[in-house]
C-alpha cells in the first residue's frame, strides 16, 4: 500500500519540488527532495569541500619559504581560511544525511574527487602568487553564481567563503605584480609561474558543455547558474587584461579578442591532460592523497582530545542544570 502511495505521490511531489526551485524558493535540509538532488549536492559539495582541504597542500609547502615575515602571515592565514572553507562546506554536507566520517574516508579511499588544480607541484614562489591570482580567481568566477544555489545551507557557507576568496585572489595577484616589477629574473619567475598554471586553472571548470554529464540537470535544480564554459569564458575574459596590466603573457597563441562577440578567442583545452589528473594520474595525485592520509591519522589524538573535552564540559553543564 505505501509504495502504491508513494508512486502516485511521487509525480506530484517532484512538481511541486520543481515550482519551488522555479521561484527560487530555498530548499533547506528537512524539506521533501528528489532522492537524486540530495545525491548530487552531497557529490558536489563534498567534492567542492575536499578540494579546500587538499587545496592547503601545495600552498602549506611554501609557509616555511615565505620571502617575509609578512608573507609568511598573509599565506597562514589564507590556507586556514581554506580549511575554514571546507569545514562549512563538509557541515553544509552533513545536513543532508551523510556523516563527515564517510565523506573522509570516500576521500581517502580515491572514490572521492577533488579539484584537479591541486594536483600539480608548487616550484616556487611565484607559484603562491599564481595560485592565489588564477586559482582564487577561478574559484570565484565558479562560486559566486553558487550563493544563489537552490539549497539553502550551500548558498549560505559559499557567501562567506567568496569574500575570503576575493582577499586570496587580490594578494594572489600582488605576488604577481611584485614580481612583475622586480628583477629580470622575478619578473621571468612569474611569467613561467603563468605558464604552467594558466592551463589547469582553465581546466577547474570542468569539461566542456557537451561533455559535462550533470550540468543540464543541475542547472534545472537551480544548483548551477551557468554551464562550464559560460564560467570559462568569464575567467578569460576577466583574467586576459590582468595579465596584460602587470607585462605578462598568456600562454595562448590562438588567444584573440573578438570583437562581434566583445569577448577572447581561446585555444583548445588539453582535455586528455584534464582527464588524466581527474582519474588520479596526474604529477601529484598520490602524494596529495598519502599526505591527506598521513594527517587525518597523526591528527587522531587532537580528535580524541577534543571529544573527551567536550564530553566533560557536557556532563559539567549536565550536572550544574541538575543542582540548579
Ligand atoms: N577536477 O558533469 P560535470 C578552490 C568531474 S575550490 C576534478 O561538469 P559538475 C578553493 C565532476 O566531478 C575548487 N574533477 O560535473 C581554493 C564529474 O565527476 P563525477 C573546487 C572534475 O559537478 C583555492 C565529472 O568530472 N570548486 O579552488 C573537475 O556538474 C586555492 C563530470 O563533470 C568546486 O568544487 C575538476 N576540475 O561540474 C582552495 C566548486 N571538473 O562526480 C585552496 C563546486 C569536473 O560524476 C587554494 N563544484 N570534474 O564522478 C562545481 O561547480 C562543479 O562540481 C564543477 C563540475 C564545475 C567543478
Amino acid at each position: 500500500m505505501e509504495t502504491l502511495l508513494t508512486a502516485f505521490q511521487l509525480p506530484d511531489l517532484e512538481s511541486r519540488f520543481q515550482a519551488r526551485i522555479d521561484a527560487e524558493d530555498k530548499i533547506e535540509p528537512k524539506d521533501w527532495m528528489p532522492e537524486e538532488y540530495r545525491k548530487t549536492l552531497i557529490r558536489q559539495i563534498s567534492q567542492h569541500a575536499h578540494s579546500e582541504v587538499v587545496g592547503m597542500l601545495p600552498e602549506g609547502n611554501w609557509v616555511t619559504r615565505a620571502p617575509s615575515l609578512k608573507r609568511k602571515a598573509v599565506l597562514l592565514a589564507k590556507i586556514q581560511d581554506e580549511a575554514g572553507h571546507g569545514l562549512y562546506l563538509y557541515s553544509a554536507c552533513e545536513t543532508l544525511g551523510v556523516s563527515r566520517d564517510q565523506l573522509i574516508d570516500e576521500l581517502h579511499s580515491g572514490k572521492a574527487k577533488y579539484s584537479s588544480i591541486f594536483n600539480y607541484p608548487t616550484l616556487n614562489w611565484a607559484d603562491i602568487g599564481a595560485i592565489g591570482w588564477l586559482v582564487d580567481g577561478a574559484a570565484i568566477m565558479n562560486q559566486i553564481p553558487l550563493c544563489r544555489a537552490s539549497f539553502g545551507p550551500y548558498s549560505r557557507a559559499m557567501i562567506r567563503v567568496c569574500k575570503e576568496e576575493s582577499f586570496h585572489q587580490r594578494q594572489g595577484y600582488e605576488i604577481m605584480l611584485t614580481l612583475s616589477k622586480g628583477s629580470k629574473e622575478q619578473k621571468a619567475m612569474a611569467q613561467d609561474a603563468l605558464n604552467r598554471w594558466w592551463w589547469p586553472s582553465l581546466m577547474m571548470f570542468g569539461p566542456s558543455d557537451q561533455d559535462s554529464k550533470h550540468s543540464a540537470q543541475s542547472m534545472k535544480w537551480k544548483i548551477k547558474r551557468f554551464s562550464n564554459d559560460e564560467l570559462r569564458q568569464r575567467f578569460v575574459d576577466m583574467t586576459v587584461p590582468q595579465a596584460e596590466l602587470i607585462g605578462l603573457k598568456v600562454p595562448d597563441d590562438q588567444l584573440k579578442w573578438n570583437e562581434e562577440r566583445r569577448s577572447y578567442d581561446f585555444g583548445e583545452i588539453p582535455w586528455d591532460e584534464f582527464w588524466n589528473v581527474v582519474n588520479g594520474n596526474g604529477p601529484c595525485n598520490k602524494k596529495r592523497l598519502a599526505d591527506r592520509v598521513n594527517a587525518h591519522n597523526e591528527g587522531k589524538w587532537v580528535r580524541e582530545a577534543a571529544e573527551a573535552f567536550a564530553k566533560k564540559q557536557a556532563q559539567r553543564t549536565d550536572s550544574k542544570l541538575k543542582s540548579n
